[in-house]
């Protein structure tokens, strides 16, 4: 057999649904990992039916083959991240709750997608019952948009309207998540503000100029980064700067593939590279 001396990037194991588009779910995490230079592993939760323009369906996979799926590959390689996006059932939600629940030592960066960009539905509500009692207990870090971090949060007992991120963020983390990233890209501030909020308070807020185009993708290409940044070592904040950083170059650089939303570049900078090789052979 050959031998190699060459160290394997850091491993993402990626819990998510397929999107044949490539604009958002697994296809969208794999080119953000292997671009921020890890090696993703892939657990295939559902297949959909999309392109640009919207969901037309969902079909989950078999809960124990996601499990098995999930198994099997750890039983292999030492992860040293967690990505959960699309979960596609209340069974798939229990299955990787008690899966990762084996590994407490392993950063777990949760994006609870419970509606497409679009406003398709891609989370039942007894699927996000059971992410706040089983997986969001779980989680280093969670990254909702302010829609879903008001049904995440929501107290049936409360009038929730008039709260602030503030306390719906802090019901998160008392229920035992580590970290919750709002971002503010559904709120109507002119820029976008992202706040990251720990048991202390606000940990750090960032702001993002707000571009024009509607972009589909852009909380995986978020969640994924922050799983790269982790897994390479950093601590949360500065893995949480360097993500939305990545994050926005690659919205600044997305592009028109169909005929609806525009998808985040994840490689611009191999594009402006190759650019830079071609005009440099042109002198
Ligand atoms: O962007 C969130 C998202 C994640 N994963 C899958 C999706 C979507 C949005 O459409 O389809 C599979």
């Amino acid at each position: 057999m050959p031998t190699s001396s060459v160290q394997p990037p850091p491993a993402v194991l990626v819990i998510a649904a397929s999107d044949p588009s490539g604009g958002a779910g697994l296809q969208a995490d794999i080119l953000t990992l292997a671009s921020m230079g890890c090696h993703p592993l892939t657990v295939v939760t559902a297949v959909t039916v999309q392109n640009t323009t919207g969901v037309e369906d969902m079909l989950p996979i078999d809960a124990d083959w996601v499990a098995d799926q999930a198994r099997c590959i750890l039983e292999d390689v030492p992860v040293t991240a967690f990505k959960l996006g699309v979960l596609g059932s209340l069974e798939i939600v229990a299955a990787i709750a008690e899966v990762i629940a084996d590994y407490p030592d392993v950063p777990l960066i949760f994006d609870p997608v419970l509606a497409s960009g679009r406003g398709d539905e891609l989370s039942t509500e007894d699927m996000v019952e059971a992410m706040k009692e089983l997986l969001i207990p779980q989680c280093t870090i969670i990254t909702p948009n302010i829609p879903e971090l008001r049904r995440l949060a929501r107290d049936e007992d409360q009038d929730d309207d008039t709260f602030e991120n503030a306390v719906l963020a802090e019901r998160l983390i008392d229920s035992g998540c580590e970290y919750v990233l709002v971002t503010g890209t559904h709120d109507s501030t002119p820029e976008v503000i992202n706040t990251l909020y720990h048991s202390d308070g606000v940990l750090r807020a960032d702001t993002w100029q707000r571009l024009p185009g509607s972009y589909h993708g852009s909380g995986c290409t978020l969640a994924s980064a922050i799983a790269a940044t982790l897994a390479r070592g950093l601590d949360v904040g500065d893995a949480v700067r360097e993500a939305q950083e990545y994050t926005w170059q690659t919205l600044q650089a997305g592009y028109r593939l169909g005929m609806g939303q525009y998808i985040p570049d994840r490689l611009f900078w191999a594009r402006e590279d190759a650019s830079a090789g071609s005009s440099e052979s042109e002198e």
